[in-house]
């Protein structure tokens, strides 16, 4: 492979998935998301590569080209996917970066694997990347390329971008590993998170840990300027546009509407995670038929939830705590011809979740802690007749820019949700609109297209000389 490529994304996953075709043959297809349909642009432009893992194990792959885009495989032993993926980051930095609502577990093993696949990618984007380059690199998975990447290839800009929260320090500072990873994420010149917040997070403990010289979210480190920022990533209104305005989409959200009856519909849709609090949701939702504020037949919560890392024992035990809980609640308060709560557990494509959005009344977005979540961008993207109510989780990067228009929740508490669900299902069509205008503006100003500009822009934005920048402050404090 040739040092030929002047843009590379750097992603644990590819931007394709294989699927298998009606003559059985197996294809590439471009993942659904915003992430993929706002950097292929780019990619095309600038001749880029997306290194990234095909989510098989132990699969050797050659470097291929796809949808315009040149696609280089990175190979992950089923050991690797254990400790690495599984493990170091989803059951090790995942529940440490979400407010530890669950426990993270400190293995070795895990971080050892953490540290060999980091290389492993690092390793192909320094093969691949012209003099020069750009590399931005995504989210908690490879934290350690920036620093590796910057110690093979000096010459390239390095961006790196963490898609979930990050922990304030008091959190992070568990972490048997805290130094290599904050020095990992200071290889790059631009680190983004989804909100300010994380961003000083981030500062603070450059200051606290390693006694890194800063002014604002400049942190200055081995003689170079690291910068912190926040980029709120967003939806694809364009695409969601063309499904809401499709007859097939109208269509089937009738459909769903009318297999519904007459019943007011709450909506969830979230991957099977811990962290998205879904059984709190429920439970409020279930308390309401017991407190007698809403009868079977009268309103019916549909909740779709993504298979998820189903070898991780903890998102094991979260899909029979929730199926049991479903049971227990259409057990006690469903009626014949009226279960309370319709669960999927399963995957849909967009246009079938564009109908889903179209036909709920209220969409119920409650995470404990959340870095953004595009499934309440998606629902307001959606809601161009400026109908349907949203009640969002206040531990959402969404709700720093939602808030007007939203119903606010803190999900932990259960009164709170219930009373919040009850003035989201009585808000008269006025107050709908009012609501979704000002979220529909939010939303549509700053779609996933503008969120990939101006990260790569600030990327771009040449550094100004040493001279010029104002006297950092040293690091007490
Ligand atoms: P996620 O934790 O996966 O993302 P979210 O932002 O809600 O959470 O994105 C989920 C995506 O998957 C949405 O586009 C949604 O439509 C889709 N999806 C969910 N359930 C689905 C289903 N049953 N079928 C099909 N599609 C489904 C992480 C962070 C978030 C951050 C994003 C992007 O945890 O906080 O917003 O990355 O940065």
């Amino acid at each position: 492979m040739s040092r030929g490529s002047e843009f590379v994304v750097v992603a644990n996953r590819l931007p394709v998935d294989r699927k298998v075709g009606a003559d059985g043959i197996p294809r590439w297809r471009r993942s659904p998301g915003g992430l993929v349909s706002a950097i292929a642009p780019v990619m095309r432009n600038r001749k880029g590569t997306w290194i990234g893992w095909t989510g098989a194990p132990d699969e050797e792959i050659e470097p291929f080209e796809e949808d315009g885009m040149s696609l280089h495989p990175i190979a992950q032993s089923a050991e690797e996917v254990e400790l690495y993926y599984e493990g170091f980051s989803n059951a090790t930095l995942w529940p440490l970066y979400h407010d530890v609502v669950a426990t993270p577990v400190y293995d070795r093993a895990m971080w050892d694997a953490y540290v060999r696949v980091n290389r492993r990618f690092a390793e192909a984007a320094a093969e691949v990347a012209s003099d020069g380059a750009i590399v931005w690199v995504q989210d908690y998975q490879l934290q350690l390329v920036p620093r590796m990447l910057r110690e093979l290839r000096p010459d390239l800009r390095i961006g790196f971008f963490l898609h979930i929260p990050f922990p304030p320090l008091e959190l992070f500072w568990q972490l048997p590993w805290r130094r290599q990873i904050l020095e990992g994420l200071l290889g790059a010149d631009l680190v983004g998170f989804q909100l300010p917040g994380a961003a000083a997070n981030f500062v603070r403990l450059c200051r606290r840990l390693l006694e890194a010289r800063y002014v604002k979210q400049d942190v200055y480190w081995d003689d170079r300027l690291v910068r912190a920022r926040a980029f709120p990533i967003s939806v694809d209104v364009g695409e969601l546009d063309e499904l809401v305005g499709s007859p097939e989409v109208q269509e089937r959200a009738q459909e769903i509407r009318n297999d519904l009856g007459d019943a007011t519909v709450l909506l969830g849709v979230d991957r099977l995670d811990y962290t998205k609090g879904i059984t709190q949701r429920l439970q409020a939702f279930g308390e309401l038929f017991e407190d007698g504020h809403l009868k079977p037949g009268q309103a019916v919560f549909v909740q779709i939830a993504t298979p998820s890392r189903e070898r991780v024992e903890q998102y094991q035990l979260l899909r029979e705590e929730i199926e049991q809980q479903v049971g227990r609640i259409n057990g006690e308060y469903g009626e014949l011809g009226f279960p309370v709560i319709h669960y999927m557990h399963s995957s849909y494509d967009r246009p079938e979740l564009t109908a889903l959005y179209l036909a709920a009344d209220v969409m119920v977005v409650t995470p404990l802690r959340d870095g953004m979540n595009l499934v309440a961008k998606e629902y307001v993207a959606c809601r161009k007749d400026l109908r349907g109510a949203l009640v969002l989780s206040e531990f959402t990067g969404a709700a720093a820019e939602l808030k007007r228009g939203a119903f606010q929740v803190n999900p932990y508490d259960i009164d709170g949700l219930k009373g919040t669900l009850l003035s989201a299902l009585a808000a008269e069509p006025a107050e709908q609109a009012r609501r979704m205008r000002v979220m529909r503006r939010r939303v549509i100003e700053n779609d996933v297209d503008r969120w990939a500009r101006t990260f790569l822009s600030e990327l771009e934005r040449p550094e100004r000389s040493v001279q010029a920048r104002p006297a950092p402050v040293s690091a007490e404090g």
